[in-house]
């Protein structure tokens, strides 16, 4: 009987900006996961920072910190020998792909983005055509490279199905070109909020330091800003409608502790909201410590990050040239040679 060929893996894609160290939001909403794919499917995963010059960057704080997020992601487990692991702007189909879908993509319907009104709402002296464009160049990342699964957190859903739009209708125009993705939301951590304004999303760009756990933050940092964090004034701990604060440390601590909802409410039955609130960040402060170490020793050793993030783009060149010059002839460009 003659062997069958392997199923071929299917493809992941996901990206993060540069735009300050990650937070426990970005970490337990996407990149936690990003590991966990690695053996069951191809793997891509890149520093957008073409994305992050939406918003007005110092270029020497864009240059470190873009390093420092190639680290990071490696520190949270991204392996390089099995991922494809690359800084955006050194690979140019990126560009080059989002060109032409602009080009297939309507005013109308990125007008709808609700992150261009946040964003332009918040920068209103720099609204810019790349922080209107912006979703077109996420839907190129993830087009270029075939992904099927794209993990993120929820607050990035309205762009991935644009990108699926932008996908069908593409492939409706021009023949079948694209794979259309699907998004992959952990529903537990999908959101995770302020500590100081527990109804909105956990940011790294927010300007209150307060409101946000960085991944690096050392475990005093780390606690205390658990124990400013604002809640309510029943004191007792359970999850219920209305107990934003307390939902969200819950949500925390069930992530980091492995916990159900039902036995941290029985753990701290009787307590108050003060040792549940130390217990949160000592949990947190214990799951980040070997990220933070990992991360001080990859920043060490700038010549292994160099040649990890070089020979990335290189594979991700490889991979993403195929799409376009398969879209290129689509659209009737004449090749060249
Ligand atoms: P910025 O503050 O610069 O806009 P950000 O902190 O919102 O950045 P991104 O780089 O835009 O983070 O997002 C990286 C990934 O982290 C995305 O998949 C996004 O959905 C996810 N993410 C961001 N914030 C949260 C959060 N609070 N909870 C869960 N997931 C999040
Ligand atoms: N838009 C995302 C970052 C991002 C991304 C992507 C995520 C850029 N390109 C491709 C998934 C796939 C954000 O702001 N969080």
């Amino acid at each position: 009987m003659e062997n069958q060929a392997p199923a071929k893996k299917k493809s992941v894609f996901s990206g993060i900006q540069p735009t300050g160290v990650f937070t426990l939001g970005n970490y337990l909403g996407a990149v936690k996961n990003w590991p966990q794919l690695q053996d069951d499917y191809r793997c891509t995963y890149c520093i957008v920072d073409m994305h992050a010059i939406t918003v007005r960057q110092d270029p020497k704080q864009l240059r470190q910190r873009s390093l420092e997020a190639y680290a990071l992601l490696l520190a949270c487990g991204v392996d390089p020998q099995k991922s494809n692991v690359f800084i955006q702007s050194h690979v140019k189909t990126h560009a080059e792909l989002a060109w032409v879908l602009n080009c297939n993509t309507s005013f109308g319907q990125l007008s709808r983005m609700t992150q261009f009104k946040d964003k332009s709402q918040k920068h209103p002296e720099d609204i810019n055509a790349g922080l209107f464009d912006y979703p077109v160049l996420m839907a190129a990342d993830i087009l270029a490279y075939q992904a099927d699964l794209v993990p993120v957190g929820i607050d990035q859903k309205q762009h991935l199905e644009l990108a699926r739009d932008i996908a069908q209708r593409f492939n409706t125009q021009y023949g079948n070109t694209f794979t259309i993705p699907e998004p992959y939301i952990p529903q537990a951590t999908a959101k995770i909020m302020s500590l100081q304004e527990p109804t909105k999303k956990m940011s790294k760009s927010d300007t209150n330091v307060k409101s946000f756990i960085s991944i690096l933050d050392e475990k005093d940092t780390v606690i205390k800003k658990f124990r400013s964090a604002v809640t309510d004034s029943e004191a007792c701990v359970r999850y219920a409608e209305g107990k934003d604060g307390i939902n969200n440390l819950m949500t925390i601590y069930q992530a980091v502790a492995g916990k159900s909802f039902e036995e941290i409410e029985k753990d701290f039955e009787g307590k108050g909201y003060g040792d549940f609130k130390t217990a949160v960040g000592e949990a947190v402060a214990d799951h980040l410590a070997p990220v933070r170490d990992k991360w001080k020793a990859l920043m060490d050793d700038k010549d292994y990050l160099k040649q990890s993030y070089t020979d990335g783009a290189q594979r991700a060149l490889a991979i993403s040239q195929r799409t376009i010059d398969k879209v290129y002839k689509k659209v009737g460009f004449i090749p060249l040679g």
